[in-house]
C-alpha cells in the first residue's frame, strides 16, 4: 500500500477497511498478512444495492477478495455518481494498489480518472463502461455485451410473436451503459419488423418499486388496451411490472408478454409460474475475473483491454430445469 497523504488520510479513515469478509479491520493491520507480507489492497466503488443482480455482484466481489486474502476497501454509493467520485478520491488518499468500480453512468469521470492516473493506480471497470476520450484512463473493462443482450431480447420477442407486438419499455438508469445499449440492441433486432413498435419507454431505474410505478402509469394511459408486450432492462423492474399488471386485473405472461434481462432466481420462479416469458442472462458473478485482473495489474502484468462475462438466454420451457442451478 502506497504512503498515505497525511491530510487526506484522515478523511479516508471514514471508508471502511474490510478483509473482504465484512469484518472491520484497523487501518494498517489489514494490509499485511500473518507473516508480515504486504497484502494487495483493492479499492472497490460499488453502485449500490438497487437490484438482486447488484447484491449478487457485491457478494461475488467480497467473497473472492476474502478467498484470496486481498484487503478490500469497499464503498456503496447508493446509486449516486458524486458518492462514487468521493470514494475513488479516498482510495487515492489511502494509497490502494488497484481501483475497481462499476460506473453508475457513462459520463463525468475524466477529472477523477486523471487524478487516479497521476497517482499511478491502475483502474478496472467492473460491469459497466465509461465514455472517456483518453483510453489510458483505465486498464481494462470486464462486463457483458449489453447490445447483444438487447438483441437477444428483441429477437426472442420477434420469434415468439411472429413479428407483431405493441411494446412498452422499462429502461434502466438514464445514462447507464446497460440502459443505453440494451435499448440499442433491442431496437436493432426489431428494426426490420414494421409490426413491432415500442409505443412508450420510461426509466424504472433498475428497481422493482420504480418498475411497478411506471408500469402502473403505462396501464392508466390511453394506449393501455393496445399493449401486448413489455421489454424490461432488468428482472427487478419486470417483477415490479408483473405486480402492476396483476393489480390491473390482467395476466402477466399471457395478456402482456414479458421479456427482461439478468436471469436472477426470482425471474426463474416467475417464469415457472407463467408470469414472465423470457430472461436474458447477465452474469453478476465476476468477482474471480475482477480479482484476477487486480492481481495481474498489481504485478505490472499485461491485461486484456476488454474481458466478456459469459451468458445465455432462458424462456419458460427451460425455467423449471434451470432453477436449481441458479447461483444468484
Ligand atoms: C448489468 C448491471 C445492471 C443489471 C441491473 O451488468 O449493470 O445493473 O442489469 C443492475 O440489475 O442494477
Amino acid at each position: 500500500m502506497k504512503k498515505l497523504f497525511p491530510l487526506l488520510a484522515l478523511a479516508a479513515a471514514a471508508i471502511t477497511f474490510t478483509t473482504g469478509c465484512g469484518k472491520k479491520a484497523d487501518p494498517g493491520t489489514g494490509t499485511t498478512d500473518a507473516d508480515g507480507k504486504k497484502k494487495l489492497t483493492v479499492g472497490f466503488s460499488q453502485i449500490g444495492a438497487e437490484s438482486a443482480w447488484r447484491t449478487a455482484n457485491t457478494q461475488s466481489i467480497k467473497d473472492e477478495a476474502a478467498k484470496r486474502s486481498i484487503n478490500l476497501v469497499f464503498s456503496d454509493a447508493q446509486q449516486k455518481q458524486e458518492n462514487q467520485i468521493k470514494a475513488l478520491r479516498s482510495f487515492v488518499a489511502q494509497g490502494v494498489d488497484v481501483i475497481a468500480f462499476s460506473p453508475v453512468v457513462e459520463t463525468g469521470w475524466e477529472p477523477v480518472l486523471q487524478e487516479i492516473k497521476q497517482a499511478g493506480i491502475p483502474v478496472i471497470l467492473s460491469d459497466r463502461a465509461v465514455d472517456v476520450s483518453d483510453p489510458s484512463l483505465f486498464a481494462t473493462f470486464i462486463g457483458a455485451d449489453f447490445i447483444e443482450e438487447g438483441k437477444k431480447a428483441g429477437n426472442w420477442l420477434a420469434e415468439k410473436t411472429g413479428g407483431k407486438a405493441t411494446i412498452v419499455e422499462l429502461s434502466g438508469t438514464p445514462g447507464a451503459a446497460p440502459a443505453l445499449n440494451r435499448k440499442k440492441g433491442f431496437e436493432q433486432a426489431i428494426a426490420d419488423k414494421p409490426d413491432m413498435k415500442i409505443i412508450k419507454s420510461q426509466s424504472g431505474d433498475f428497481t422493482r418499486a420504480k418498475g411497478k410505478e411506471v408500469m402502473e402509469a403505462f396501464l392508466r394511459s390511453p394506449e393501455a388496451k393496445s399493449i401486448t408486450a413489455l421489454y424490461a432492462h432488468n428482472d427487478d423492474m419486470a417483477l415490479g411490472a408483473i405486480q402492476a399488471i396483476e393489480e390491473a386485473g390482467l395476466q402477466p405472461g399471457k395478456d402482456i408478454l414479458i421479456v427482461s434481462v439478468d436471469g436472477v432466481k426470482a425471474a426463474f420462479e416467475a417464469m415457472k409460474a407463467g408470469k414472465l416469458n423470457c430472461t436474458v442472462e447477465c452474469n453478476p458473478l465476476i468477482g474471480g475475473q475482477v480479482m484476477d485482473l487486480a492481481e495481474k495489474l498489481a504485478a505490472k502484468q499485461e491485461v486484456p483491454r476488454r474481458v466478456f462475462s459469459q451468458e445465455g438466454i432462458f424462456d419458460q420451457s427451460k425455467a423449471e430445469a434451470e432453477l436449481p442451478n441458479r447461483k444468484y
